[in-house]
C-alpha cells in the first residue's frame, strides 16, 4: 500500500497529538522530526519483523558485517526514499507550509565512524538490504559519536558529541538477545571427561545488551538489522560492581568512538571494545544458529554464516569463534580452525605502517589469558605448518607474534579464506609489496573489491535537481539501475542539457553560499570555481599542497597576476592527539584570514573552511563543487571514496595515479581528469634509493621558495611556530609524503583548470562524463561481487514489499 499525501497528514496529526499535545502549527521542528520518524518506523516495521523469520524459516546464508565503525549520517531522508515515501512526505509536508529539509536537519547524525572506513561499512548496509541480501551490520554502541569540531582562533577543538541526548528514534534495545562477555582473571585449563576445559577464576563479566537499527533497503529491497552492542552491569553481578568507579569502568566500555582514523594507538579500553563487540556478535550468531535454526551440527556453520572483518579492528573474531567451538562446543582443534577459515574473510583498509594494529602480548594476556592462549597456538601451528617447505624468514616475517607483540593483519589472514584491498592499485600493492609474502603462501585468497559509494544518498537525497534531470534525459530507471547512468553520456552535444547542468550547480553553488554565510560571516561568489577537498586531515592526503597552491594565487593576484575566481573549501577533522594535522589547520585558518580579508585579493580567492564535517555538511558541499581535490601521495590512499561522490556530482577531479582515481581515470578516460604527480615506481624509488631532497627543489624552484617561504616569512599572521613547524617539514629529507616533489606538476593541472574553466561548454561536457561513468562506483555493485565471490549467498526470496 502506497502512502497518499493525505493518510500522511492524518498520522502525522496523531503522531503530533499523542506524543507533544501539538498541531502542525505549534510544533518545533524537533517534534515534527520525532513525529515523522514514527510513522516512517512504524513504516517499515511490519516488514522488519516479517524479513526476520523469512530469513529463518528460509535459512539462507548470512553476512554478518563486523566493523568497529558504522558511520550512516542521518537516517530520515534515506528511509523515506528507500520507503518510496520521499516525494509525497515532502509534497505533504510543503502542503501544511512545513520544509522537509528543515525538519530533517533535527536530526542529530549518527557519527559513530571517523571517515572513508566508517562510512563505507553504512554504505555496505544500506546496500545489502537495497540488493536483496540478508545482511547483518555488527558494532558497537558508542555513547558519543565522532567529536564535534570547533574552530578557536584558528585552533582546532573538540567538544562531546552526545548524539543520543534526546534519544535515537531508530534503535530499539533488544535485552532478551543480551549476551556476557569476559575479561581478564586467571584462567586453567582442566580435564573434564578428557576434554581440556578452561576455568576461569577472577575475571569480570559484563554484559552486552544490543540495540538494533532497521536498514531499510531501496524499494523492494529487505529490511536488515544493525546491531551495536552497549556494555552494562550484568544483573546478577550487581555485587561485584559495588562503586560508582566500578560501575562507570562497564559504562566507559561503550562510551566513546576512538577519534583516529588510519592511526593506531595501542589502548587498553581500545582492545577491550574490540574485543567485547567481537564476542558478543559472535555469541549471537551461534545463539540464532543452535536455537533459531535450531541447528547442532557446527560444522554446517560455513553454509549460514559467513562474518566479515572490516579492518583488523575485529580481527580478535578469528580467536574467538576457536574459543567458543573449541571450548564451549566442544569440537576439536582442527575441525573448528576449518570452520572458522571458511567463515572469516577480511578486508584490509591501508598500507600505513602506523595503521597496523600490534597489540602487546602482555597486555593482551592480562585482559583476554584464553585469547592469548588460543592465538599462541593459532600462531605455533601456523610455523610448525610452514616449516621446511618455506624458508625460516618467510616464516619469521609473517607470524603473528613478534618481538612480544599480537600482529592482528597476520591473524586476518591466516585465519580467513579471502584477504581483499579496496581499489586495484591497492591490492596490487598488497600482493606485491606489504604482504607479498603472504600472497605468495596463499595467492588464491587475495582478490580486489573496489570501493563505492550510495549513490542513492549522494545524488537522489543530496541533489535532486541534479536526480531530475537524468530522469528527464534517461529516465527514471538509473535510479534502480544504475548501468543507464551511461546514457547521460548521449547529451554530450546537447546543449539545453548542458545548460540545465550549469544551471543546477550554480543553484548548489548559491545556496552552499548561504550556508557559508550563515555560518562564517563570509561572502563568496557563487560563478567562482568551488574548489573541494573535503576529507580527514593527514600528511598523506596533502591538504598542504593545496595550501601551498592557494599561497601561490595569492602571492600572484598580490603581483597583478589574473586567475579566475576560486572559492577553495575545506571540511576536515584532524585527530585530537594528531599534532602536525592540527598544525596544518591553524595554518590553513590563518591563511584564509588573511586572503580573505586582503582588499588586493579582491574577492578573487576565498578560502574556506568549515567547521565540522560530517555526513550532513557533505551533503551540501558535495553537489556544490566544481573541482575536486584528490592529491593523496601515490600509493597511500588505499582507495578514496569522496572522490566517488564528487564525481557523481558533476566535479571534475585534479587527481594523482593514488586509491581509486586510476579507476575514475579509467572510466572517464584522461581528456575528463586533471591527473598529475609521480607515478608509484617513482614514489618507491625515492624511498628505496633515499633520494629525495626537497631542499635542493626548494633552492631551485623560485616560485616554490617563494609559496614556501610564506610559511616563515611573516606573510602569514598569527602562525609562526605552526608555519615553521609545515616549513621543516617539507624541507626535511624523510618527509615521506613528497609534498614538494609534486609541487610543481599540480601548479601546472591547476593552471589547465582554468583554461578548461574558462571554456565553459567543454567544462561541462567533462562535468557530465564524469555523473555519466560514476555508475561504476554505485555501491551496489562493489556488494554484488562481495556476496558472489566471497560471501557467497543468495538472495532472500521475499514476497514484494508490502509497506
Ligand atoms: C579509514 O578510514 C581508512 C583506512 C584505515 O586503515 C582506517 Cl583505520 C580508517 C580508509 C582509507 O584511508 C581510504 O582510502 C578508504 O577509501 C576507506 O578506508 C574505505 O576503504
Amino acid at each position: 500500500m502506497q502512502l497518499t499525501k493525505e493518510e500522511f497528514k492524518k498520522r502525522l496529526e496523531r503522531k503530533l497529538d499523542n506524543y507533544f499535545e501539538e498541531d502542525v502549527k505549534s510544533a518545533s521542528n524537533s517534534d515534527l522530526y520525532a513525529a515523522v520518524s514514527a510513522i516512517v518506523r512504524d513504516g517499515y516495521t511490519p516488514q522488519w519483523r516479517r524479513i526476520r523469520i523469512a530469513e529463518t524459516n528460509q535459512k539462507q546464508k548470512q553476512v554478518y558485517y563486523f566493523s568497529i565503525e558504522f558511520l550512516p549520517g542521518t537516517l530520515l531522508k534515506s528511509n523515506l526514499l528507500n520507503l518510496g515515501w520521499l516525494k509525497t512526505v515532502r509534497e505533504a509536508l510543503a502542503d501544511l507550509h512545513l520544509d522537509l529539509d528543515k525538519i530533517a536537519a533535527a536530526e542529530p547524525d549518527m557519527a559513530l565512524g571517523n571517515g572513508g572506513l566508517g562510512r563505507l561499512a553504512a554504505a555496505f548496509m544500506d546496500s545489502l538490504a537495497s540488493t536483496g541480501y540478508t545482511g547483518n551490520g555488527n558494532g558497537i554502541r558508542y555513547k558519543y559519536g565522532l567529536f564535534k569540531q570547533k574552530f578557536v582562533n584558528g585552533y582546532q577543538k573538540e567538544l562531546p558529541n552526545d548524539w543520543l541526548k534526546k534519544e535515537d528514534h531508530w534503535e530499539v534495545r533488544r535485552e532478551s538477545k543480551s549476551v556476557l562477555v569476559r575479561f581478564g582473571g586467571k584462567v586453567n585449563m582442566v580435564d573434564d571427561n578428557g576434554w581440556m576445559t578452561p576455568q576461569y577464576e577472577g575475571e569480570r563479566v559484563v554484559r552486552a545488551v544490543p540495540y538494533d537499527v532497521a536498514v531499510v533497503g531501496y524499494k523492494d529491497g529487505l529490511t536488515n538489522t544493525l546491531r551495536l552492542w552497549d556494555a552494562e552491569v550484568p544483573p546478577e553481578e550487581e555485587l561485584n560492581y559495588p562503586t560508582i568507579t566500578d560501575r562507570r569502568r562497564v559504562e566507559d566500555l561503550t562510551s566513546i568512538l576512538y577519534p583516529d582514523d588510519s592511526n593506531y594507538e595501542g589502548r587498553l579500553l581500545r582492545l577491550k571494545q574490540e574485543y567485547f563487540f567481537v564476542s558478543a556478535g559472535l555469541q549471537s550468531i551461534l545463539n540464532y544458529y543452535t536455537k533459531d535454526l535450531d541447528n547442532k551440527d557446527l560444522t554446517k556453520l560455513p553454509n549460514y554464516v559467513a562474518v566479515h572483518i572490516n579492518d583488523t579492528h575485529p580481527a580478535m573474531a578469528i580467536a574467538e569463534l576457536m574459543r567458543l567451538l573449541v571450548d564451549e562446543h566442544r569440537v576439536d582443534w582442527d575441525t573448528a580452525w576449518n570452520i572458522t577459515q571458511k567463515v572469516m574473510s577480511y578486508t584490509n583498509h591501508t598500507i600505513m605502517a602506523e595503521a597496523m594494529e600490534k597489540w602487546d602480548v602482555n597486555m593482551m594476556s592480562q585482559l583476554l589469558p584464553r585469547i592469548m592462549q588460543i592465538i599462541t597456538e593459532i600462531d605455533r601451528r601456523f610455523c610448525v605448518g610452514l616449516k621446511g617447505h618455506v624458508s625460516d624468514d618467510v616464516i619469521e616475517r609473517t607470524r603473528i607474534i613478534k618481538n612480544g607483540q599480537v600482529q592482528m593483519a597476520h591473524l586476518a589472514i591466516i585465519g580467513s579464506h579471502s584477504i581483499n584491498g579496496v581499489a586495484a592499485l591497492h591490492t596490487q600493492l598488497l600482493e606485491t609489496k606489504v604482504l607479498k609474502d603472504f600472497y605468495n603462501l596463499y595467492p588464491d585468497r587475495f582478490n580486489n573489491k573496489t570501493n563505492g559509494i550510495t549513490l542513492r544518498r549522494w545524488l537522489q537525497i543530496a541533489n535532486p535537481e541534479l536526480s531530475d534531470l537524468l530522469d528527464e534525459t534517461i529516465g527514471k530507471n538509473w535510479r534502480n539501475d544504475s548501468d543507464e547512468m551511461l546514457n547521460f553520456e548521449k547529451y554530450y552535444h546537447d546543449t539545453k542539457v548542458l545548460h540545465k547542468l550549469s544551471d543546477i550547480k550554480l543553484d548548489n553553488k548559491k545556496k552552499l553560499a548561504k550556508f557559508i554565510k550563515e555560518r562564517t560571516g563570509i561572502v563568496v561568489d557563487p560563478t567562482a570555481i568551488f574548489d573541494v577537498q573535503v576529507k580527514r586531515l593527514h600528511a598523506y592526503k596533502r591538504q598542504t599542497l593545496k595550501l601551498l597552491h592557494i599561497l601561490k594565487l595569492y602571492q600572484d593576484l598580490k603581483a597583478g597576476i589574473d586567475h579566475p575566481k576560486r572559492v577553495v573549501i575545506f571540511g576536515a577533522k584532524a585527530a585530537p592527539s594528531y599534532v602536525f594535522a592540527k598544525q596544518v589547520i591553524k595554518v590553513i585558518n590563518e591563511t584564509a584570514n588573511m586572503i580573505n580579508n586582503d582588499p588586493d585579493v579582491n574577492d578573487k580567492l576565498k578560502v574556506i573552511f568549515l567547521e565540522d564535517y560530517d555526513v550532513s555538511l557533505a551533503e551540501r558541499i558535495i553537489p556544490a563543487a566544481d573541482v575536486s581535490e584528490q592529491i593523496s601521495t601515490t600509493t597511500k590512499e588505499a582507495s578514496g571514496t569522496s572522490n566517488m561522490k564528487l564525481m557523481a556530482n558533476g566535479a571534475l577531479t585534479v587527481a594523482t595515479m593514488d586509491g581509486a582515481n586510476i579507476e575514475i581515470k579509467d572510466a572517464v578516460g584522461e581528456d575528463n581528469i586533471f591527473s598529475f604527480g609521480l607515478n608509484k615506481d617513482q614514489v618507491y624509488k625515492y624511498y628505496a634509493e633515499h633520494s629525495y631532497h626537497p631542499r635542493e627543489m626548494y633552492e631551485n624552484d623560485a616560485v616554490m621558495k617563494k609559496a614556501v617561504d610564506a610559511l616563515i616569512d611573516g606573510t602569514i599572521p598569527n602562525c609562526s611556530a605552526e608555519g615553521q613547524a609545515l616549513f621543516n617539514n617539507f624541507l626535511g629529507d624523510n618527509e615521506q609524503f613528497l609534498v614538494l616533489a609534486d609541487f610543481e606538476a599540480y601548479l601546472r593541472a591547476q593552471a589547465k583548470i582554468e583554461q578548461t574553466w574558462k571554456q565553459k561548454r567543454l567544462w561541462e561536457q567533462m562535468s557530465l562524463v564524469n555523473i555519466a561513468h560514476s555508475e561504476r562506483f554505485d555501491v551496489d555493485k562493489t556488494i554484488e561481487r562481495y556476496a558472489e565471490d566471497i560471501w557467497h549467498l543468495k538472495k532472500l526470496e521475499v514476497e514484494k514489499a508490502d509497506r
